[in-house]
């Protein structure tokens, strides 16, 4: 395989480890733990898994050996910079173990597992993928394991290979499906474990155990390091505004934390609008302000991050798709029947009367956006609606407005980029290379330990490395009821942007001045190589967070 010259020197780099996971460890198990909400329906969904304890590694001089163990590895979801890592974790972990001990990945996602495509991930093969981005050593997907004849598949092949436990790499969803998976198993008695490892650029699988989602960190610098090419761009040629939407499917912590490393005029926070209650015409009115503020100081340029959930957070655009969800979910047979000129009307019909109105008024191409095909998980795919434009256009006539009224003499000429893809397969930076490694290689110790139904969790990460706390957490403890697909279902709780978060004020407190003022920080790229301060800097969101004592 040709490789580049960063590549190269990459390959060499030795993943940082926690000082407990250096030697031979043993399991310190904390009190019993319950669900975060609903928890006597949470507990009798998953007698098995819950209530266990949260389990933490300590070094110890026992060395007692174990037999060899085989492992079974899915990659689920969307590419986050790391997962190459965190296979690579959990293989250098089973082999420290054992060196008899096997791993084998399951090809392109849960389906892998159920449709037993599969292959043996041997050291060669590890050794082309360290630290490198992407997920291509197996591939990913989305399929969602939730059906008995898919569990039992599944059972098949991880008896047949010999088995003892899956790693479960993914988001929320995926977690969820994990403990699904794991309490089958054991209410089977099938003496197969499952472990998961948080997996999302998104940031939103977090929580008080669970510090960050791999990937967020490669991912925001990523995208921070273009938008401020951008800024310099526009602070040069001062004559556009750049409306720039950020992955992430629900929450706003990627464009929040890509305002914090960059400082544009203008974050867009969903969680914001909704709390305010705002509606389409508000967010539209706060971005025009600010334009002809800037407008009145000579200044026709600025920067507006948009996160990509926006639309499911403005209050009566979640209330129609919520509506259009349950319903497809239930007609999704009639509606792909509807000829393509007539879905508008036949949606329109369906409707009650103000989710109706409100699909009406909205523009063709968001209008259609908004009935495509669902994910697996019931999930508008929000990175098709393209609310940047959509902003920007309204912003464009309300200023038109303003002008007739005399309310404004600026010039507005709008730039739109959508950045996702870019950043979910970047070389992963120095933090993601060291906490998907160290993800990998506690997996393997929950196994060695017997434990299923468990996150991967390694804390304490604005620490140096060696000062990381490795350990797992219950899934269940994650979880609690929510409204999918029409129905209420246990899943893991997303974690939104809080507004009363250290990220959110941090924002808050400064926005009025980068609104008018041209504040722009310019990240510049990743740097994998150099001092540790340029090097191995934590996202803004987790030392706001979890700032050093
Ligand atoms: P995961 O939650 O599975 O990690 O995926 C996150 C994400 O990158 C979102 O930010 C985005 O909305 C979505 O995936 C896009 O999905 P797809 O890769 O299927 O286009």
């Amino acid at each position: 395989m040709a490789k580049s010259a960063l590549q190269t020197a990459r390959a060499a780099y030795r993943p940082k480890l926690p000082k407990a996971l250096k030697g031979a460890v043993k399991a310190v198990e904390g009190e019993a733990t319950q669900s975060v909400a609903n928890q006597e329906e949470i507990k009798k969904l998953f007698p098995n898994p819950y209530g266990m304890p949260v389990v933490t590694f300590e070094p110890t001089a026992e060395t007692a050996c174990c037999g060899p163990v085989n492992v079974g590895v899915i990659l689920s979801g969307g590419q986050a910079p790391g997962g190459h890592n965190v296979i690579s974790g959990i293989f250098d972990g089973i082999k420290n173990l054992n060196p008899a001990s096997r791993l084998y990945g399951f090809i392109l996602g849960p389906g892998g597992l159920v449709d037993h495509h599969y292959m043996e991930l041997t050291a060669d093969i590890i050794d082309e993928y360290r630290n490198t981005g992407g997920f291509d050593i197996i591939g990913s997907g989305r399929t969602k394991l939730e059906k008995e004849e898919q569990f039992e598949k599944g059972y098949e092949i991880l008896k047949e290979l010999g088995i003892k436990a899956l790693v479960i790499i993914g988001g929320d969803d995926s977690n969820t499906n994990a403990c699904v998976l794991a309490e089958y198993f054991a209410a089977k008695k099938y003496g197969i474990q499952v472990i998961g490892c948080p997996k999302t650029i998104d940031g939103d699988l977090k929580n008080e155990m669970i510090e960050t989602s791999f990937g967020f960190d490669t991912a925001c610098k990523t995208y921070s390091e273009v938008i401020g090419n951008i800024e310099r761009d526009c602070n040069s040629a001062r004559k556009y505004w750049h409306f720039i939407k950020l992955m992430g499917r629900s929450a706003s912590h990627i464009a929040l934390e890509c305002a914090l490393q960059v400082q544009p005029n203008i974050c867009i926070v969903s969680e914001e609008v909704e709390a305010k209650e705002m509606s389409l015409d508000d967010v539209v009115e706060t971005i025009a302000k600010a334009v002809a503020a800037r407008a009145a100081r000579g200044d026709n340029f600025g920067t507006v991050l948009v996160p990509e959930g926006l639309i499911e957070f403005i209050p009566a655009m979640k209330c129609l798709i919520a509506e259009l969800n349950d319903f497809l979910a239930a007609n999704a047979e009639e509606f792909a029947a509807v000829a393509p000129d007539k879905q508008r009307g036949y949606i329109i019909g369906q409707l009650t009367p103000a989710n109706a109105a409100i699909y009406e008024s909205l523009p063709e191409g968001v209008a259609r956006q908004l009935t495509l095909d669902r994910d697996p998980h019931g999930n508008v795919q929000v990175s098709l609606i393209e609310t940047e434009k959509l902003l920007s256009e309204m912003v464009g006539k309300k200023l038109a407005a303003w002008k007739a009224e005399g309310k404004y003499a600026g010039k507005f000429s709008a730039q739109h980029h959508f950045f996702g893809y870019e950043g979910r397969c970047a070389a992963p930076s120095n933090f993601d290379a060291d906490y998907c490694y160290s993800l990998g290689y506690t997996a393997s110790r929950l196994i060695a330990n017997g434990n299923t139904g468990y996150m991967s969790s390694v804390r304490n990460t604005t620490a140096p490395a060696d000062e990381w706390i490795a350990g797992g957490v219950p899934i269940t403890m994650m979880m609690n009821m929510e409204r999918r697909h029409g129905e209420m279902k246990p899943v893991i709780q997303k974690a939104l942007v809080k507004l009363d978060g250290a990220p959110f004020k941090a924002y808050a407190a400064v926005r009025d001045r980068w609104a008018l003022e041209t504040a722009y920080v310019y990240p510049g790229p990743i740097q994998y190589f150099g001092p540790t301060e340029v090097c191995d800097q934590p996202t803004k969101t987790l030392q706001l967070e979890h700032p050093r004592g």
